[in-house]
């Protein structure tokens, strides 16, 4: 993963100079403009992980089906689980944009398809890489969340803090809302009570740079569902869970409006879901008005 999302952060800081913005044209299974680089990504990300002997399964969200590379019996023990360029409609604007990435421990015997759709309380890593003013990658592994930063004169990422905790007590949330009008009655009441209660606001519209701000300086990021997307636009998968395992990691909570996202049962590979995560606090102040 390092490996990949280093090459990933080379090709977009040199986009423009190598022309490789901009849409391929072709939507992919989510049914959205495919960006060049979510191409180059994907395959950057599926080459580095496929040569490793230990990856039994590949799922991208640019890719309808898993990739099944080795049984276990083969050595395959793990399946990652991957948005290889999430907020990527921002990259020609130099906005942040990442990668986020899920890993799941295959089990010795059963289906690998089944258990690749396991709860997100069931993942043994996840994390994400962030291309913004520095490369940055956040990981956790069930034990804290680490930060290490890539040191382009040496080509390889450094640890900076290890063990972040969440900040409590920081008044900005972060939404969308343009959707006002289409979230639920809780969300709108929600909102009335931030804009009378000191609260600030700040949304980049890309994912990871949304939440690796909440992750370093609290506050809440919410995605609810709306009545175009009634099930939520984020993905359970590799954009929910990885994000939802680091900040519960921090101390903070993640949740679809009633229960844990780690706890959601899968049902399928590209399914979405509301997302409500941040600091304990912050969380709890929405929970106050959807409950
Ligand atoms: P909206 C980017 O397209 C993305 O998947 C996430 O990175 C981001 O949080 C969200 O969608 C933004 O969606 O509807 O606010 O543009």
């Amino acid at each position: 993963i390092s490996l990949a999302t280093k090459a990933i952060g080379n090709k977009i800081r040199c986009a423009r100079i190598e022309d490789v913005v901009g849409e391929v044209g072709s939507e992919n299974v989510q049914g959205e403009m495919q960006h060049r680089l979510d191409v180059i990504s994907n395959e950057l990300i599926l080459r580095c992980l496929g040569d490793r002997d230990n990856v039994g399964i590949l799922a991208s969200e640019e890719n309808e089906t898993p990739f099944l590379l080795r049984s276990r019996e083969e050595g395959g023990r793990y399946a990652v689980l991957f948005d290889p360029l999430d907020g990527s409609s921002n990259v020609d604007s130099s906005v942040g944009v990442g990668t986020i990435f899920s890993v799941l421990r295959l089990p010795d015997g059963g289906s690998r398809e089944v258990a690749m759709l396991s709860p997100g309380k069931d993942q043994v890593a996840a994390g994400y890489v962030l291309y913004g003013s520095s490369t940055v990658l956040v990981l956790t592994t069930g034990n804290g969340v680490d930060m290490f930063v890539l040191d382009q004169s040496i080509g390889s990422f450094v640890l900076v803090t290890k063990g972040i905790q969440i900040p409590s007590g920081n008044k900005t949330y972060s939404i969308n809302e343009a959707y006002t009008e289409k979230f639920s009655k809780e969300i709108q009441q929600y909102l009335e009570w931030v804009h009378e209660n000191d609260y600030s606001s700040r949304y980049i519209g890309s994912m990871v740079a949304d939440v690796h701000r909440v992750l370093l300086k609290g506050g809440v990021f919410l995605y609810p569902p709306t009545k175009e997307k009634p099930e939520g636009k984020l993905r359970l998968m590799y954009e929910a869970n990885p994000m939802a395992m680091v900040i519960e990691q921090a101390g903070g909570m993640a949740v679809d409006g009633s229960k844990r996202i780690l706890e959601i049962e899968p049902s399928g590979l590209h399914e979405r879901t509301s997302v409500i995560l941040g600091s304990s606090d912050q969380v709890g102040a929405v929970l106050q008005h959807c409950s």
